[in-house]
């Protein structure tokens, strides 16, 4: 499991390969991927540790997964799983060993916890969607700034590790706490950026399911996924789940830094949307994870046979509920027939599901939708926010029967 562990001269070796679109060193990397909106060619790379990945950015590394991927199964690949960073100041190398997480503040007995010392508590596993906010972001019309992604910044995993709870209680939480911050081992590489520090409510933080992961789908995690330790915060947006952990914070105050006070923050209101352009009023942080529902065994233009029963496969997800009923159309939306679900794997899982449409001769356009266990679905028209976060429309692939 060791090959995983990747020092930053590696990775930037590799990323460097995948740059030189036009050098030698990237020709037995370079192909280019062509996400569906305007500018989205992206080359494909491979990172140690990696299978060949869409590259978004190099410093920080940035890569979203081919969507092919998700057909695979329910459970995404560690050497196929998005990368997401704001800092370029990645760790040299990390030795899991040496390594110790701070957990400090209003505690009665401030901790310096080892990896061994982590594993030495009673392990727990949770099957979940890590899914970064600005997945699919590259859809939003009008468009908006920040990274232009595709449908691939998401995955899910079986993370292993131990509830924080257990973690806070060992420390012993002090009357007061109103938060707890998360800090990891990347940093900022120019004095202006601030830290990447997270926070969640004392509360959310003791529910027993947010983790402290060291392991992902049985191995350790990746480099590049947060070795050796991440926060796993399930059915929550992935800006919460912070890797490299090394400082765990209690405080009596709601945390104001960037990345909770300005960054990653949604309108707040019911429906977490604006009119397209328009600034909204009141924020809160972003928070759980909307329903979505996919095809991922047939592309959007893809060619079926007229007058027999096609197969759809997919994935739907949300926050936590739990999926109850996946729907597809052949018609535009007009019909909707029940799609067979998968197995499942806990409400904060992919659930695969599987359909079968017959379509006439001509150009059809498939939907999927997807309902949870609370009633809630999926809106036929995008809602738009300034930073084109949250997004989850009913998604539309275009099938061609001959
Ligand atoms: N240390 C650290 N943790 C981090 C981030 C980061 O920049 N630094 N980015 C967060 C964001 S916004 C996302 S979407 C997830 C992505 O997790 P992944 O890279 O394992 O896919 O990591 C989160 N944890
Ligand atoms: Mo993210």
């Amino acid at each position: 499991m060791r090959e995983t562990n990747w020092n930053r001269r590696q990775l930037l070796r590799a990323a460097g390969a995948g740059l030189l679109a036009a050098g030698p060193a990237s020709r037995a990397l370079a192909e280019e991927v062509r996400l569906p909106f305007a500018n989205g060619e992206r080359p494909l790379v491979r990172y140690p540790g990696k299978r060949p990945m869409i590259l978004q950015t190099a410093r920080p590394p940035q890569l979203e997964t081919p969507f092919a991927v998700f057909d695979e199964g329910a459970i995404t690949p560690n050497d196929a799983f998005f990368v997401r960073y704001h800092l370029a100041g990645l760790p040299e190398e990390i030795d899991g060993d040496a390594h110790r997480i701070a957990v400090a503040g209003k505690v009665e007995r401030p901790l310096s916890l080892s990896l061994a010392d982590l594993k030495a508590f009673e392990p727990v596993e949770i099957t979940a969607v890590n899914q970064c906010s600005g997945n699919s972001r590259g859809f939003s019309e009008p468009r908006v700034a920040g990274g232009q992604l595709g449908n691939g910044a998401m995955g899910n995993a079986r993370w292993r590790g131990v509830p924080l709870r257990a973690v806070l209680e060992r420390a012993g939480v002090r009357a007061g706490a109103r938060q707890v911050t998360f800090g990891g081992l990347d940093q900022p590489v120019v004095e202006a950026t601030p830290d990447f520090v997270k926070a969640l409510d004392i509360d959310h933080a003791r529910d027993g399911e947010v983790m402290l992961a060291y392991a992902m789908n049985g191995q350790d995690l990746p480099f590049l996924n947060g070795y050796p330790v991440r926060l796993v915060v399930p059915g929550h947006y992935g800006t919460y789940w912070v890797k490299h952990l090394d400082a765990v914070t209690v405080v009596d105050g709601v945390y104001d830094g960037f990345w909770m006070k300005s960054a990653y923050r949604i309108p707040a209101n019911p429906c977490a949307c604006t009119e397209p352009g328009a600034a909204p009023t009141a924020t809160v942080p972003i928070n759980r994870l909307p329903v979505r529902s996919f095809v991922t065994n047939l592309a959007d233009g893809a060619a079926v046979a007229a007058n027999r029963a096609a197969v759809l496969r997919g994935i739907a997800f949300d926050g936590g509920a739990g999926i109850a009923e996946v729907l597809v159309s052949g018609d535009g939306g007009r019909s909707w027939a029940g799609a067979s679900l998968g197995p499942d794997l806990g409400r904060y899982a992919f659930r695969t599901w599987q359909a079968s449409l017959t379509l006439p001769p001509g150009d059809h356009r498939v939907k999927v939708r997807a309902i949870n266990r609370n009633g809630q679905s999926q809106p036929d028209a995008a809602l738009w926010n300034p930073a084109g976060y949250l997004r989850n429309v009913v998604e539309t692939t275009r099938l061609r029967a001959a």
